[in-house]
């Protein structure tokens, strides 16, 4: 029986596409992995899977890989916590903002960092439509992100600038995207693989939470190599399994200092001895930062 190694790229209804040798096998899960009270996703598009083709029978995913990572999601349900896998063994995830028209959100980007930061994989900003803005401009709202780590690429799809480092961001990887409607995603990644027909996270407005609906979820392959994850919903991610005394620890110009706040349990709201605050007076930490990490702290 030909059994094969391969990549799962797009899963919809109990139906997974396994990429494999330059084939695309359409496989369902074998029996026997279903066995026992699943508390996940057994296969998600990104997982490397076991794929064996019998005579007469569809083919079957007999086995899956140990994932690096993965993009998660907690579902409450009525039999106990589900761990819904959105994607596995994504490499990064690409925050796309535009500098203007529409003006960044940088409340949900410090949001989306800190997903980032509580899943474990690397974020890159990209800051799109650079042609709107002076260069102050444009640095007085993105520049303070690079000095906390996070790379920020700055780029106009109209201009055609940033559009090589774009592209060298996204070869070879499995990369998320997200960012709110009309910044310019499709743009760029036109830009770099004409004729790429992503849905992408456009962020939609109202909470889905609650909500299990079957999604289908895709990686499209890149021509210069790696996958895109066109994953709807980012947001419904949120933030509901991160504890708010954690929180700061997702903040990673806040990680340093927080032992030296007063109190052992300082929530760095308005607390007396904190170093935060102190951080910000003194300009080592951004205030627009330090007003998201109040916004999430306080649950808002
Ligand atoms: N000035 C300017 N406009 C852009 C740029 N990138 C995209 N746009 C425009 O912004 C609008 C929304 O782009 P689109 O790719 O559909 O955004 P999406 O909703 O994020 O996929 C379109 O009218 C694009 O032509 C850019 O770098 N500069
Ligand atoms: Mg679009
Ligand atoms: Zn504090």
């Amino acid at each position: 029986m030909p059994i094969s190694r391969g990549l799962v790229v797009r899963s919809q209804s109990g139906f997974y596409a396994v990429e494999t040798d330059g084939r695309v096998l359409l496989a369902r899960l074998r029996g026997r992995l279903k066995q026992g009270k699943a508390k996940g996703d057994l296969v998600a598009v990104g997982d490397w899977v076991l794929v064996t083709e019998a005579e007469a029978e569809e083919p079957r995913i007999e086995s899956v890989e140990p994932r690096r990572r993965a993009l998660v999601r907690r579902d409450p349900r009525p039999q106990g916590l589900y761990e819904q896998v959105i994607v596995a063994n994504l490499d990064q995830a690409l925050f796309i903002f535009s500098c203007a028209d529409p003006a960044p959100k940088l409340h949900m980007l410090d949001r989306f960092l800190v997903i980032a930061e509580a899943q474990k994989f690397p974020a890159v900003i990209i800051a799109n439509k650079v042609d709107l803005l002076n260069r102050p401009e444009v640095l007085s709202l993105f520049g303070h992100y690079a000095g906390i780590g996070y790379p920020t690429l700055y780029t106009s799809a109209k201009t055609g600038e940033g559009i090589q480092d774009f592209r060298d961001a996204l070869k070879g990887k499995l990369t998320v995207l997200a960012g709110p409607s009309g910044v310019g995603k499709s743009t760029l990644m036109n830009a770099i693989q004409p004729g790429l027909s992503l849905r992408v996270n456009e962020i939609q407005q109202g909470s889905r939470k609650g909500k299990h609906t079957t999604v289908e979820r895709l990686l499209f392959k890149l021509d210069i190599g790696g996958y895109v994850a066109d994953t709807p919903g980012l947001k419904a991610l949120a933030l509901w399994d991160i504890q708010p005394e954690e929180l700061d620890g997702y903040f990673p110009e806040m990680r340093g200092l927080v032992s030296d706040c007063k109190y052992g349990n300082c929530a760095h709201i308005d607390e007396l001895g904190c170093a935060i605050r102190k951080a910000v007076e003194d300009g080592r930490m951004h205030p627009s930062r330090y007003e998201s990490y109040k916004l999430m702290r306080l649950g808002e």
